[in-house]
């Protein structure tokens, strides 16, 4: 699928999991999305992960470099794994992968929000946040699943 903005997940997934045996999810992002509520909208960009994981806890998030602190409060108590950005840029990533694919379902869901690259690839994106991941490595990471 897609989109042009991040809610649309929610639908996709949802209607994936009445048809698809068991999936793990992983996000590809800038950000958690995890707010029970963004900006007012219970169903929105801000809090499109979190109503997944009402879905499914099987999440893996990677990129994240901005995170609110009720959305910390929520991932810290519960089994949502996070790679930062900095951790991809910095390491060999087919080894997270290979460890984090030990932790997922056969299958996956990969949702992508092109704000996970670095600015050199995407600039134009509605909440830029700087210190994302370059062209190669992302290809690096896909290739590693
Ligand atoms: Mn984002």
């Amino acid at each position: 699928m897609l989109g042009g903005e991040h809610s649309i997940t929610i639908g996709i997934v949802k209607s994936l999991f009445e048809i698809s045996e068991p999936f793990s999810i992983v996000q590809f992002d800038a950000h958690s999305d995890q707010r029970n509520y963004y900006q007012g909208y219970y169903d929105g960009h801000g809090s499109v992960m979190r109503r997944i994981y009402e879905l499914t806890p099987s999440i893996f998030q990677l990129g994240i470099r901005s995170i609110g602190e009720p959305e910390y409060k929520f991932i810290k108590g519960r089994n949502i794994e996070i790679v930062n950005s900095s951790t991809l840029i910095d390491n060999d990533v087919s080894r997270i992968v290979d460890d984090l694919c030990k932790h997922m379902e056969e299958s996956i869901y990969i949702t992508f929000d092109v704000d996970f690259f670095s600015m050199d690839v995407v600039r134009n994106v509605g909440t830029p946040e700087p210190g994302g991941v370059g062209w190669y490595k992302t290809l690096q990471i896909m290739k590693s699943f």
